[in-house]
């Protein structure tokens, strides 16, 4: 792809990942975001894995924008919940209504997990955020990275920063939950970061091939 024409689609329709992916992703690229293109939230994340869900939403939107596109499929996993919220992580708390309110949601969401654990021992608390990124053009998988964050639920919510499931996720060897970090400290050690870095360094050698 001719450096001038490089524009990338982000199809995620969550304001906190968009900071984070373009934040990280650098400059040289003109990330676009479904706003950006006209295009609607409308590809079902029904898949059983998040590396499935990232696939069919990076085709899916690919195709119908017919740019190269990012997508990211990520959440929670609670060891004590058999795996749960897992690809249920956005909606764990019941379905979300079109207009919803994402900081209530999340706010369910995290009311639920910390209600099931309730009772239930630090050491015995242990959880992961996953992040899964496929990068597509409108006829195939361009590249597939995975990244995770290993942690414990704390008892309650602390912190006001990120977005999500970041208030309750306590990373041990900062004594801080997500939500407690800058976007900065939260990007050199998350999920997502850790995605993104290997896809950052797959797409420079896919471009500088291309
Ligand atoms: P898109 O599908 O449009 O990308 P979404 O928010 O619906 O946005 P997902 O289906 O991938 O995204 O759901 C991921 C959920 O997992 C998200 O809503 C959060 O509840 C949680 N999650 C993912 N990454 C997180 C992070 O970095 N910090 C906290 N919670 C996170």
């Amino acid at each position: 792809m001719p450096q001038e024409n490089r524009r990338i689609l982000v199809a995620t329709t969550n304001p906190g990942k968009i900071a984070e992916i373009r934040a990280m992703l650098g400059a040289e690229t003109r990330w676009l975001s479904l706003g950006e293109v006209g295009a609607a939230d409308e590809i079902a994340e029904d898949g059983a894995t998040f590396a499935e869900n990232a696939r069919k939403k990076a085709l899916g939107y690919a195709r119908a924008a017919g740019l190269w596109t990012i997508a990211d499929d990520s959440g929670l996993i609670v060891d004590a919940l058999d795996g749960a919220p897992g690809v249920k992580s956005a909606r764990f708390s019941g379905a979300r209504p079109d207009d919803h309110d994402r900081r209530l949601i999340d706010r369910r969401n995290m009311a639920k997990v910390l209600c099931l654990l309730n009772g239930v021992p630090k050491e015995r608390r242990t959880a992961r955020f996953v992040c899964c990124l496929c990068l597509a053009d409108p006829e195939k998988v361009l590249l597939e990275t995975e990244g995770t964050l290993e942690g414990l639920i704390s008892d309650t919510e602390i912190g006001e920063n990120g977005f999500g499931y970041d208030p309750i996720f306590f990373v041990p060897h900062l004594k801080k939950t997500v939500a407690q970090l800058t976007c900065e400290e939260k990007n050199a050690i998350s999920h997502r970061g850790n995605a993104i870095r290997k896809l950052k360094g797959l797409l420079d050698e896919l471009l500088r091939a291309s």
